[in-house]
């Protein structure tokens, strides 16, 4: 469908982590690059994007979100992010508009049934003549689907290989030289948040004794394992290697997530970038109020239907007092069965519309 509306302004605010600008950089980028809209990214802490953006080629303006909020002119589309609240004077300055412009609330991550039942649902505001559309991303053809670049497979095809990554990484990585010399050491990348039972996992993986090499990203995910282990980085406990990485670019963390045979990931862009990795993957879900997590835990469980030994040890890693016992070596031993279930589960989604397709298209259909 033609996009008839030309100028979107996407407004975030970095509530706390790093999903709401992850998302909201992606989707700007794509709206720029792929559909060709003019795209301004309000956002009121522009820091976390000058690690997580590499692309300085594409045509996006980040601006700072700050107070007084000043602007020129409103946008044709406006992407509210995760019901930030867009700035007063600008809401009042879309309704004085003569044709108001299409205004969107990009919602969480929807993983429940109900959620197609609210995508695209319409709510006035309360005082001024507007109306704000809900859009959820989600996994079913009834919800906006999931974020996805259009060259994602080519990138993927692409890619140069774990070892090559690796090579030109500068990590430490020395396999570690006990028993198992001779064998590959297990890649895992761990992207979690505090706490996270890190603890019982590492000592799993010691009492396991086959070679893994784990590599941590900086902030939480370090934090959590600098709490289980005394002296300096890296680490090495028989067959464990632990070695802490750099932040990296949204695209660098995605070839990450080829390269390693196993990825924790959380919150939500990387659980989603971890699907279409199509690695097995341990995901950590952003805990909430009321252990209203775990129902949505539960949820996409049911979607994905993964072998039990994998919906075990994600319910364990979510949990408060997690034991691990068996659970590590049943996974291992069914991380190609996993491997296998989670190149059709991607199948299965490449089949759906893209999030920023299926955005520019319910913007034009409002119009
Ligand atoms: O940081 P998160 O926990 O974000 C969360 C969730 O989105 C949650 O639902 C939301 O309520 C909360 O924020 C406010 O996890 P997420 O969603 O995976 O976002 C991390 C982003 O960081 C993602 O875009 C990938 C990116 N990233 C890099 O660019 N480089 C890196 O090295 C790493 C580790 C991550």
């Amino acid at each position: 469908m033609e996009t008839r509306s030309k100028s979107t302004d996407i407004f975030c605010k970095v509530i706390d982590n790093l999903g709401d600008i992850g998302v909201c950089w992606r989707l700007a980028r794509q709206l720029a690059t792929e559909h060709g809209l003019d795209v301004r990214l309000w956002v009121d802490d522009p820091a976390p994007l000058v690690a997580m953006a590499s692309d300085n080629a594409v045509d996006v303006r980040v601006c700072e979100w700050s107070a007084p909020f000043m602007f020129d002119a409103v946008a044709d589309v406006v992407i509210e992010a995760f019901g930030c609240a867009l700035p007063e004077n600008y809401a009042r300055a879309m309704a004085a508009r003569t044709v108001a412009p299409v205004w969107v609330n990009l919602e969480y991550l929807g993983l429940e049934d109900w959620v197609e039942g609210c995508h695209g649902m319409a709510s006035p505001h309360p005082k001024l003549s507007l109306v704000k559309h809900f859009f959820f991303p989600g996994f079913t053809a009834r919800t906006g689907g999931l974020l996805r670049e259009r060259d994602l497979l080519v990138r993927q095809a692409g890619f140069r290989g774990r070892d090559e990554l690796l090579a030109e990484s500068g990590w430490r990585l020395a396999a570690p030289t006990t028993a198992h010399e001779s064998n590959d050491p297990l890649l895992v990348s761990l992207f979690c948040y505090d706490p996270a039972p890190f603890a019982p996992l590492l000592a799993a993986w010691v009492e396991d004794d086959a070679p893994l090499v784990c590599l941590v990203p900086p902030g939480k995910p370090l934090a959590v394992v600098r709490a289980c282990l005394k002296g300096n980085a890296p680490w090495t406990m028989g067959n464990v290697r632990i070695i802490p990485i750099p932040f990296l670019s949204q695209e660098a963390y995605d070839e990450l997530l080829y390269a390693c045979d196993l990825n924790f990931v959380r919150g939500e862009d990387s659980f989603v970038r971890a699907q279409w990795a199509g690695k097995p993957f341990v995901w950590q879900i952003y805990p909430q109020d009321k252990d209203a997590h775990v129902q949505k835990l539960e949820a996409f469980l049911d979607r994905y239907r993964p072998d039990p030994c994998l919906a075990r040890f994600w319910r364990v890693w979510n949990a408060v007092n997690a034991d691990f016992k068996q659970d590590w070596s049943l996974l291992r031993q069914a991380l190609p069965e996993v491997a296998r279930h989670n190149a059709l589960w991607r199948e299965k989604l490449l089949a759906q519309e893209d999030l920023a397709s299926a955005l520019v298209n319910f913007c034009s259909a409002q119009v």
